[in-house]
């Protein structure tokens, strides 16, 4: 590897802009006392070269949509994206935020956080899922450049990781994924330091990289990770291959420190006479945070560098017919379709006339056909269970390398790396992301369902098989705590529709959604309509309404979520009959309700009647609703899950676990006294 000396006396210029990312990194740290300055000290050359010759970007207009994007996987090395925007010339990232950074209010987070800061694509920090969502990145170029044309849409994902992403197993799904796809616009940059925080990477892996690329259908380059000739050239090569390419990029972590190529150099390189040494190492003599006006004037035309490309596609764009340009940009800014509404009444109106007896999932897929061919933003897939999530139309053909067009993507056995690639897609901005996995399987794609919620992007999860109704799989595919484990999760829309009047409501409001993502949780089961008669309003956008009054005084309510409706609805019939005038409250969705205003929420769960609620799974989450807005701990009670289900038919186990209609009748007679 080339050596400082030889870097400074070859590419003085060079080396004096990755060094103003160094010694920034620095001193950021420094102030913080706390960070890693290692990675952005190691990788430096690399996105030197990378913004001031190759990345296709305008930092005076950071949203354009025909960007390419830089994705910072390995996000511990936060301040080197922060330096390069700042250095760029992304307006919102001053030397002030640089100075506050990890600070309070600040928007350079400890890890790359989306929407703090124009140019962050994605919140990356949970290793691996940078490189996981770079693949629906790319995905969603490829896709829009076959819809929309490369005159639109033709540009790059550049992606950086470390040793710890490619350790993550989400890492081994987005790589097999891309090279299948051969995403060829897609292009790694691993930072191959051999160092992690417990020491060598040799450690705990003997994984060669190069060879597991390869494997998975992808091309591998090897460069000098601190030449920026070398890494120019490897560069300019990834562009013409065919597949995606992964540079391995050998480096120094913490280079130029007496820290370098130890675990010392990953964390927060902050004493007074390490970092005094570095800088003079560096050849650098300036104060903390200073960038000498001569670097500064080179960093701020690499940052303009693309402003011609940008301004030559906004004149594309501008000379395309106005309704065009209107339909584009809704598409690039991810706002729900104008026809949306209206296609949905239709599905409800018939759906009330016919009262189909089928299984949301099936609900579910017949909304699909009804919006697939208008809203064509949907890109939507299955973890190897399309014919069991009923996640695929007729009409969208299969995204592949044959048909970049096709707009149904079989995810293999991925959930995580599934849900990364939506995470992707959505961030890019011009697709719908749904995708389709056993509810159970929450577990497996959660961390990128975390960010999902964390970053507030609008991808839809089809988690089909939602209760013990799925029956004889048993246990090990029947969720008990997965609805309270989504509810749990800030800023995420959980709902479980009833029947397919539901159902439909439902699609239309997680597909209206701008910041935050959607779990629709499907029964495997057939279920009884149960909304029949007509309402244009969409019912589950308040959460919690009241589907059937009581007749007679009220002294029960019954609350419900999907197959569980129908339940209380047999309830409600036997208690009537003996003349407990019972109301069925149908709860689709727990955070819609509790973001109606109390009026609502009092006219649906009033004080005074006895309260009982219903569901296939654990009781947390339900507590508000018995127990608080009015209700009593000893007047409510809950029928569902305790523990894990068992194999057999559905209708034995709903039996077996006191999940009945009789049950329900027993536990408001006691409630009552009756
Ligand atoms: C999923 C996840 N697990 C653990 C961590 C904590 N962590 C942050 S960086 C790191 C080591 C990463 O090593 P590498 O990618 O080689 O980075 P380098 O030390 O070279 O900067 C770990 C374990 C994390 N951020 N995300
Ligand atoms: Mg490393």
């Amino acid at each position: 590897m080339l050596d400082i000396a030889t870097l400074k006396d070859r590419h003085p210029d060079h080396w004096c802009k990755a060094a103003a990312i160094r010694t920034l990194t620095l001193d950021a740290v420094a102030a913080a006392n706390s960070g890693h300055s290692g990675m952005p000290m190691g990788m430096a050359d690399v996105a030197t070269v990378l913004f001031t010759r190759h990345l296709s970007f305008d930092a005076a207009a950071p949203h354009w949509p025909d960007r390419d994007r830089f994705i910072l996987s390995a996000g511990h090395g936060s301040m080197l994206l922060y330096a390069l925007l700042h250095l760029t010339g992304h307006a919102d990232m001053t030397l002030d935020q640089i100075r506050n950074f990890r600070q309070w209010g600040s928007i350079t987070a400890g890890h790359p956080e989306y929407g703090h800061a124009t140019g962050i694509e994605t919140t990356t920090g949970p290793l691996g899922q940078g490189i996981a969502s770079a693949v629906g990145f790319a995905i969603a170029e490829e896709s829009l450049r076959a819809r929309m044309g490369a005159k639109l849409v033709d540009h790059r994902t550049w992606v950086i990781v470390g040793d710890g992403c490619l350790m993550e197993g989400v890492s081994q799904e987005a790589i097999a994924l891309a090279g299948k796809l051969e995403l060829s616009r897609l292009c790694v940059l691993w930072d191959n330091n051999g160092i992690t925080i417990d020491g060598k990477v040799s450690l705990a892996d003997v994984t060669d990289q190069n060879m597991r690329f390869q494997a998975s259908g992808w091309d591998v380059i090897e460069c000098d990770g601190h030449d920026p000739d070398a890494i120019d050239a490897a560069m300019t090569k990834a562009k013409k291959s065919s597949k995606p390419v992964m540079i391995a990029c050998a480096t120094h972590i913490a280079l130029g420190s007496s820290a370098q190529d130890t675990a010392k150099g990953h964390g927060a390189l902050t004493d007074a006479k390490l970092i005094a040494d570095t800088k003079a190492v560096y050849g650098w003599d300036y104060p903390a945070f200073h960038i000498p006006a001569d670097v500064a004037e080179a960093w701020a035309t690499a940052g303009a560098r693309g402003r011609p490309a940008r301004e030559a596609w906004e004149a594309r764009m501008a000379a395309l017919p106005a309704t065009r340009q209107a339909a584009l940009t809704r598409q690039f800014a991810n706002e729900p379709h104008r026809r949306l509404t209206a296609l949905v009444r239709a599905i409800k109106a018939r759906a009330v006339v016919d009262k189909p007896r089928i299984a949301s999932r099936s609900s579910s897929e017949l909304v699909l056909k009804a919006l697939n061919p208008v809203l064509t933003e949907t890109v939507g897939g299955s973890a190897d269970l399309t014919g069991s999530n009923n996640t695929r139309t007729p009409d969208m053909g299969v995204f592949g390398p044959e048909n970049r067009a096709g707009r149904y993507i079989h995810y293999g056995i991925r959930e995580h790396g599934m849900a990364a690639a939506m995470n992707g897609m959505a961030l890019h901005g011009g697709i719908r992301a749904y995708g389709g996995t056993f509810m159970c399987f929450t577990d497996y794609a959660r961390p990128a369902m975390r960010l999902s919620a964390l970053m507030g992007v609008p991808v839809v999860y089809v988690m089909t098989h939602d209760s013990i109704g799925l029956g004889e799989d048993g246990p090990t595919h029947q969720p008990v705590e997965h609805l309270a484990i989504s509810r749990a999760t800030p800023n995420t829309l959980v709902i479980r529709p009833a029947d397919l009047v539901e159902t439909a409501e439902a699609w239309e409001v997680a597909l209206s959604q701008t910041s935050r993502p959607t779990v629709l949780a499907l029964s495997r089961q057939n279920l009884a309509a149960v909304r029949v008669t007509t309402s244009n309003a969409n019912l589950v956008t308040r959460g919690g309404y009241v589907l059937s009054e009581a007749t007679g005084p009220r002294r029960a309510i019954l609350m419900a979520s999907g197959s569980e409706v129908e339940i209380a609805m047999k309830a409600q019939e036997l208690l009537q009959a003996d003349g407990i005038g019972t109301r069925v409250v149908s709860v689709p969705c727990m955070e819609l309700f509790a973001e109606q205003d109390e009026a609502w929420r009092r006219r649906v769960l009033p004080a005074g009647p006895v309260r009982v609620a219903i569901e296939a799974g654990v009781r947390q989450g339900w507590d508000r609703w018995l127990m608080g807005e009015r209700g009593r701990a000893e007047k409510s009670a809950f029928v569902g899950m305790t523990g894990f289900g068992a194999s057999a038919p559905y209708d034995r186990l709903y039996k077996e676990f006191g999940i009945t209609a009789e049950a329900v009748v027993a536990k408001v007679r006691e409630l009552v006294g009756v």
